[in-house]
């Protein structure tokens, strides 16, 4: 499709499509050829818009820290193709139980001094029984205690259960539609892309902020990627949280020997989902390890405003907290809430 046929300019904001008025069209509904349209757009026009977009709803620019934690580690029933935590599939994962209170909080209390402004505690299950929700709401009042942001992802939840999370202090709570609902029964087939937006919906009824996103580099297409932002981008509210995980192929899981997705493919999917969802935090989340610096920098520009921080997201690493704060630094980015990167400069 050639590009000048499908990008008009609006006489006020220039470079903006005619589809988009970044001042009203807050939650405005995307159809999957709207975003596909965007994602053909030449590079350097769709990183203008991002930025622009970017800018009017982040006056700031600052960069969001979120450290993860792995509060119940492998041994999981579901068949997710790129997660080692499947019990099904022969990783160097190995199950563990939920771990204490103590130790949370203790982790948390690291994640504060580092500077990270949120932290998310993740548990491999399908979904949480009662008395896990007792445990997991005790970490929470820890944390919260601490003044951190609290997230958890836990599976599926049900609404009860998420009014029990929100009451002890659970301000997101992350649940992925991961990818595009035509692609995603190739990838997973013990829960349906309706249980997930079940969830979503369960944890808003909840009053809880949604963290919600998913993986790209799975083998889906460029209209399968669209369609899938598209999804999120039309969840009446759109989700506070997009994390934007690239895939980490890991030995043992069906998506092992996925081969890595064209970079300026995911910076464009960066910048497509800031158009799309303005007022998101949009994370880059797992594979930043591989991404390296450059590509990094041009995700930041594309309008990402988050990355997961610390040097372990659940199983798989990430760079380590030092070295992230210095590219923050040198790109002249401040965090969200500490000083730190400032300290470095
Ligand atoms: N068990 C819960 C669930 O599935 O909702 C919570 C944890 S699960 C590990 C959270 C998310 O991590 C998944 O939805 C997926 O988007 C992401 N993830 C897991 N393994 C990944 C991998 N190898 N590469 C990139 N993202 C991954
Ligand atoms: C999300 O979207 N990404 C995080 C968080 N939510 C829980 C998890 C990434 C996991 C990467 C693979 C691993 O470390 O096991
Ligand atoms: Fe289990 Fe979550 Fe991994 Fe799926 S992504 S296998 S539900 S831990």
């Amino acid at each position: 499709m050639p590009h000048n046929q499908t990008i008009e300019t609006s006489p006020v904001k220039t470079s903006l499509p005619a589809n988009l008025n970044i001042d009203s069209d807050v939650g405005k509904a995307w159809s999957d050829s709207q975003i596909e349209t965007l994602f053909s757009l030449p590079f350097n026009e769709l990183m203008f818009q991002a930025q622009e977009v970017h800018r009017a709803h982040f006056p700031d620019g600052d960069v969001e820290l979120a450290t993860l934690i792995s509060i119940k580690t492998g041994g999981c029933p579901e068949d997710c193709g790129y997660c080692p935590q499947a019990a099904r599939y022969e990783t160097d994962v190995k199950a563990s139980k939920l771990l204490d209170v103590e130790e949370v909080l203790k982790a948390a209390k690291a994640a504060k001094e580092a500077g990270s402004n949120r932290f998310c505690m993740g548990a491999a299950w399908r979904e949480p029984k009662d008395r896990d929700i007792e445990k997991v709401a005790a970490m929470i009042r820890g944390v919260k205690a601490l003044g951190l942001e609290t997230c958890a992802t836990l599976g599926m939840l049900e609404v009860e259960q998420a009014e029990a999370l929100k009451s002890a202090g659970l301000d997101f709570y992350n649940h992925n539609l991961d990818t595009s609902e035509d692609f995603y029964r190739s990838v997973i087939k013990t829960r349906d892309y309706q249980d997930r937006l079940d969830t979503i919906s369960n944890v808003r009824a909840a009053g809880m902020s949604v963290c919600c996103g998913g993986i790209v580099g799975m083998g889906e297409s460029r209209r399968q990627r669209a369609a899938f932002i598209a999804r999120l981008a039309n969840l009446k509210p759109y989700p506070e949280s997009v994390p934007i995980n690239h895939l980490v192929p890991v030995a043992g899981t069906p998506l092992a020997d996925q081969p890595p997705m064209d970079p300026l493919e995911f910076v464009r999917t960066i910048a497509v989902a800031r158009i799309a969802m303005p007022k998101a935090r949009v994370r880059l989340s797992a594979g930043r390890q591989e991404l390296g610096r450059s590509v990094q920098a041009m995700c930041f520009l594309a309008g990402a405003n988050s990355i997961f921080y610390g040097e372990q997201l659940l199983t798989t690493g990430n760079p380590e907290a030092e070295s992230d704060l210095r590219l923050l630094a040198e790109l002249g980015l401040k965090t969200k809430q500490s000083c730190k990167a400032e300290v470095l400069v």
